[in-house]
Formats: C-alpha cells, structure tokens, sequence
C-alpha cells in the first residue's frame, strides 16, 4: 500500500502539477478529491490546507503544501529520476519558470483565459469577455518571457523532464484548450516546440482532467 497521498481537485492545475511529477517518478499514491472551491463541502471533501487550498501531499504522516513545496520534496524523498539538472544555470531557469509560472502565468492563462473560456462555458455558465480579453492580453508578456527561456535551451527542451516543465505544462494545457490560447502559443516557436513534445509525454496522458485540445498546434 502506497504511504503518499495526495489531496486534489481533479480541473486544478496546481493539483496536475504535483500528479505529473509522481507520474514522471514513477510513484503510485492514494488521491483524495477534495473540493476548494466549496465552501459548504462536507467534511470529508474538505481540504486539509490550512488555506482550503489544493494540493497538499502527506508522505508518512508528513504533510505539505505549496506545490513548489511538494514537488522539491518528492524530488529530494525519490531521488530517482532526478527532476533537477545539475548544472547550476540550469537550475536558476528552472526555478525562474516556475517563478514566472506563480506569480505572472497562472491568473491570466488560467483563471482569466481557461476559466472564461473553456471552463465556465463547459459549465453551461456565462463567459466574462472583458476578464477573458484581459487574460488573452496579459498572456502576451508571460509567453515571451518563457519564449526566451525556451530558446536559450537550460530547460524546457522537452527532452530532459524537470520540475520546470511539471510546473509549467498544465497552464500551458489548460491556456491552449482556447483557441485563442493555441493561436498566441503558436506565435512562439520554442516554446511550442517544447509543448508538442510535452503535450504527448504519458505523464500529460495520465493526468489529463479531460480539457487537454487533441492535439497540440506547432
Ligand atoms: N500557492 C498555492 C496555490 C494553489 C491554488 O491556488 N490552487 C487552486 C486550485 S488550482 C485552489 O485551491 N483554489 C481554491 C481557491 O482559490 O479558493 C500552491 O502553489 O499550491
């Protein structure tokens, strides 16, 4: 029996992070739905993070949150594979995508373009056009951003997986699920180069919520 758990919802991006680094490590895990955004959700659906936040993994009676937090747990409790490079730029990009990912990606590619455009829609819930054009427009300098990292090569090659890529796919994926998303994704080369190759990883297949578009553009 598995002694990792992981509490999730099953649509949140954060939660897909944590699920793609115990796929790419190859570790199995009981997982408890859980809901944050009910807040009248019985008990048992409750999050356990002190902020009704998901994911939060326990390992052994040790719990932790903050996605960063787990995911550079997981990596130093299995060491093998290894989701951090060794080489010491490579590490300062790695850290700086998932940096760019918390603090300038997740609310325009996600809670503004997905949310609006893909989620709620499929929800049979009403569209926000003006939070949905405002995410599209903040997207831009969050995608040349890691447009440049992409070229330089450190990380997101999508050859070598590392926690920047587990970090980053799930917005990619769920930005890309609007149309609008894969068109201003496709307007950058490198980074779309990396996500044709990431899109099809098994890890992605394994955690897909079932929003992921079929097949990534180039
Ligand atoms: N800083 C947190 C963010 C986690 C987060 O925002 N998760 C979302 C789901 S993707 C959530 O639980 N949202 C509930 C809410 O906003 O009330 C982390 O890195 O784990």
């Amino acid at each position: 029996m598995s002694d990792l758990t992981l509490y999730g919802h099953r649509p949140s991006v954060y939660t897909r992070v944590a699920r793609l680094v115990l796929a790419e490590k190859g570790l199995s895990y009981d997982y408890r739905e859980v809901d944050p955004f009910d807040p009248d959700a019985k008990a048992e659906h409750r999050s356990p993070h002190p902020f009704s936040r998901v994911p939060l993994l326990e390992h052994d009676g040790f719990k932790v949150y903050e996605t960063v937090a787990i995911a550079r747990y997981l990596d130093a409790a299995f060491p093998t594979p290894s989701l951090t490079p060794d080489a010491p730029r490579a590490v300062a990009r790695m850290a700086q995508v998932i940096s760019i990912v918390d603090a300038y990606g997740y609310w325009p590619l996600v809670r503004q373009v997905f949310s609006q455009g893909v989620f709620r829609p499929a929800d049979g819930l009403e569209t926000d056009k003006t939070e949905f054009a405002a995410g599209l427009a903040a997207a831009e300098g969050v995608l040349e951003a890691l447009e440049t990292v992409a070229i330089k090569g450190y990380v997101l090659t999508g050859d070598t997986p590392t926690l920047a890529d587990c970090h980053l796919a799930p917005m990619i994926a769920a930005f890309a699920a609007a149309p609008e998303g894969r068109a201003a994704l496709a307007r950058r080369p490198a980074l779309s180069k990396w996500w044709c190759k990431w899109a099809t990883r098994s890890s992605m297949r394994q955690t897909d919520a079932g929003f992921d578009a079929a097949h990534p553009e180039s």
